[in-house]
Formats: structure tokens, C-alpha cells, sequence
């Protein structure tokens, strides 16, 4: 079926339309069909697109193939018709814009709607970590007696690691520190062997060949060791290193410092005691022992009726040392210590277990906020 707005392609006289009434006629065609049209309110651009549009919508062609071309009878119904046309179809359109709007409007404010009544989010503050207090208690203690802390590599050489700390190949020592080695591609291609570190102790060699005496140092972090885990081994655990070197360092200011650590560590009623012990890289060494804090040195489960507790090893750097690090044996003196911190944690805070530090739940870890 062909349509009224079809026709304004054409003029007038082509259409055969030579009288008042039949202009009238074809306009009243064009409102019912643009009134068709505009019935429903969604597309009113495409509406407005097809009967506005300046280059060829409905009223431009009404205007150049109608109007223009009337004869000079018909011209003025022509205009007429045209003009109210025209302001009927803007009007229709203005309503259909507004109708359109108002409807997205509304569907923006359904869509972005606040429901009030709905239960907040709340998002859980995570805290530090039991081992990370731990090394924050220990840092600050050691820092109020002018240590500097520095921190190192975790994969080092066996020189590092072994050779500089006087431990040569084959020495039993090394036994009781089997690690992890790494296939790296320099190794390979004849490179020196790589290995997570067992202790923190390279970092006593790296310093030392870093900067010259006088040396006050403690160095935190993770060293590796193929031990099976338990309630009081792992194989990835943490040490501090302690490292103190200079011209008038005495076993007695050894003592003092481990005595202080010790008693703001643990408390002030705690007592310690040095026993005889072996590192290749300490002589003399020593085991540094704390009066049990539980019964107070009487005797319980915790020392097992022993009355102390194994804190950690330590002892005066052996000269041996020295000769790695170019330092002068004759003038220096100096101390070392190594401290298990996961251990020293379980002893603070009374954890039986250490592998309860690397599970991660959160029932453990909420009791430590
Ligand atoms: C050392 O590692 C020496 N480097 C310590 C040292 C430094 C001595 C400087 C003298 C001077 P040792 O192997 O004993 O020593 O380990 C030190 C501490 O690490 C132990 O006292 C213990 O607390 C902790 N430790 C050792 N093995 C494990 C393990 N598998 N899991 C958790 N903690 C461990």
C-alpha cells in the first residue's frame, strides 16, 4: 500500500491535485499518517529524523515539491495547510521528546536507586602478622642500642654461606644445614652453585666486606633448610642476625647486650645463662639459655624440668672470620648472635605448634591483632 508521505516526492500538478479541498486532502493524509506514526513514544528521533530532517524530511519535501512548486491559485492553501502541519508535528514531537526523557530519566533512577535498608559492606582490617610483630619487637630493641638494620639475598653462594663463615667443604657442620640448591642457567654454564641460605649469617661476610669496622648491625629475614616440618621446625623459618665489631668489644659487653635483649624481649625477672657451645664462625660459642618463664626456673613441661630454656647461638667472632673480610684480627674484636625468631615467637606467646604461623587461619591469626 503505498503512503500519503510517499507522494510528497512529487509535485502537486504530477499528483493531479488542482483544487483547495483536494490540498487539504492530501495534507489531512500526511497528519493521520505522521499521527500513526507518532502513537508510541519510543522512537521519536527517528520520528523527528523523517518528518523534520532538513535535507529530506517530509515537510523540507513538502515544501520544495509541494510548495514551491503551487500554482499561484493553490500557493496560499498550500502554505496554510503547511504551517499547521508544521506546528502540529513539532508540537507532537516536543511531547514525544519529553515523554522519552522523563521515561530514561526514570529508568536511570530505578536502576541508581540507594536502598537504605540494606546491611553495609564492611570490610575486615587484616593486622600484622604474629612473626612480623615478633621481628618489630626484636628490630626495636636493637635499634634503641644503635644497631642499623640490613637485610640480603636469600639465594647465595656456597661461599657466602659456608667458605667466609669458616665452614670449608666436607666439614660435618654443613651436614646440619642441608638446604635446597637451585639449577640456575649461570650455574650451568659453569657458574658458582646457588642455594637458599640456611642461615642469616652470609650477611656477618657481605657487611663486612661492604664497610669497615666499627660494625653494629642486626638483619632479619627467611632462611631455608631441608628439615622435615614439626611443633618446632620448618623448612623455611626466620633468623635475626645480630653482628657487632670494633676496636674494644669485650666478651662482657657481649654479655650485657644478650642479658638486655633477653630480659625486654621476655620480661625483667628473667634470668640467662651462657653454656659452652660450637659455631665454626663464633669462638668461644655459646647456647644463650633463659630462666624458664612459665615456672620460673623451678621446673615444668615447658624446660622440661630443666628450670632454663634454648634461646639461640651465639658467640665472639672467631678470627678466622676476619681473614674472608680483609678486617685486622689484631684490632678487631667482635660479637655475633643468631636468633630463631619463629621460635623465640612460640616461646613468647606460648604456640605449641610452629606450623600453626603458616597456615594462615584466621581463627590462629585473630588472637594477635
Ligand atoms: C645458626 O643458624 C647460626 N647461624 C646462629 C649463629 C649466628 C651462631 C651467629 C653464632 C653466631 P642454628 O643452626 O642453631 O644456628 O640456628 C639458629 C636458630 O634457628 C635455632 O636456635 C632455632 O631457633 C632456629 N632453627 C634452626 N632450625 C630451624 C628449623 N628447621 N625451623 C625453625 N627454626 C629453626
Amino acid at each position: 500500500m503505498t503512503k500519503a508521505t510517499d507522494s510528497t516526492s512529487q509535485t502537486l500538478a504530477a499528483l493531479g491535485v488542482a483544487s483547495a479541498d483536494a490540498v487539504t486532502a492530501r495534507f489531512a493524509a500526511l497528519r493521520a499518517e505522521f499521527d500513526g506514526d507518532a502513537g508510541g513514544e519510543g522512537a521519536w528521533k527517528a520520528l523527528h529524523d523523517s518528518w523534520m530532517g532538513r535535507k529530506s524530511g517530509v515537510l523540507t519535501r513538502v515544501t520544495e515539491n509541494w510548495l514551491k512548486t503551487a500554482t499561484p491559485a493553490l500557493r496560499p492553501a498550500v502554505g496554510k495547510c503547511l504551517n499547521e502541519l508544521r506546528g502540529h508535528v513539532e508540537q507532537r514531537l516536543a511531547e514525544l521528546q519529553r515523554a522519552a526523557e522523563s521515561a530514561a530519566d526514570e529508568a536511570a533512577l530505578a536502576r541508581e536507586r540507594v536502598d537504605l535498608s540494606l546491611p553495609g559492606v564492611t570490610r575486615p582490617l587484616g593486622s600484622r602478622h604474629l612473626l612480623r610483630q615478633t621481628f618489630a619487637e626484636i628490630e626495636r630493641i636493637f635499634l634503641s642500642l644503635g644497631f642499623a638494620v640490613v637485610e640480603g639475598p636469600e639465594i647465595e653462594t656456597p661461599y657466602y654461606n659456608f667458605e667466609a663463615l669458616n665452614i670449608p667443604e666436607h666439614h660435618p657442620a654443613r651436614d646440619t644445614m642441608d638446604t635446597f640448591y637451585l639449577e640456575t642457567p649461570r650455574q650451568n654454564s659453569g657458574g658458582p652453585a646457588r642455594l637458599l641460605r640456611t642461615h642469616t649469617s652470609p650477611m656477618q661476610i657481605h657487611t663486612m666486606e661492604k664497610q669497615p669496622a666499627p660494625v653494629r648491625i642486626i638483619v632479619p629475614g627467611k632462611v631455608y633448610r631441608r628439615d622435615n616440618p614439626d611443633a618446632t621446625h620448618s623448612y623455611m623459618f626466620h633468623q635475626v642476625e645480630g653482628l657487632a665489631v670494633d676496636t674494644d668489644i669485650t666478651f662482657c659487653e657481649f654479655k650485657g647486650t644478650v642479658e638486655y635483649f633477653v630480659r625486654e624481649f621476655l620480661g625483667p625477672k628473667i634470668r640467662t645463662r651462657l653454656r659452652p657451645s660450637y659455631f665454626p664462625f663464633t669462638e668461644p660459642s655459646v647456647e644463650v639459655d633463659a630462666s624458664c618463664f612459665v615456672c620460673g626456673g623451678s621446673g615444668c613441661r615447658l624446660c622440661k624440668s630443666s628450670g632454663w630454656i634454648e634461646l639461640f647461638g651465639a658467640g665472639m667472632v672467631d678470627p678466622a672470620v676476619y681473614g674472608f673480610v680483609n678486617y685486622d684480627a689484631k684490632r678487631l674484636s667482635g660479637y655475633a648472635f643468631g636468633l630463631g625468631v619463629d621460635r623465640l615467637s612460640q616461646l613468647k606467646y606460648g604456640i605449641e605448634d610452629m606450623q600453626l604461623f603458616f597456615q594462615n587461619d584466621v581463627r590462629f591469626l585473630r588472637q594477635f591483632p
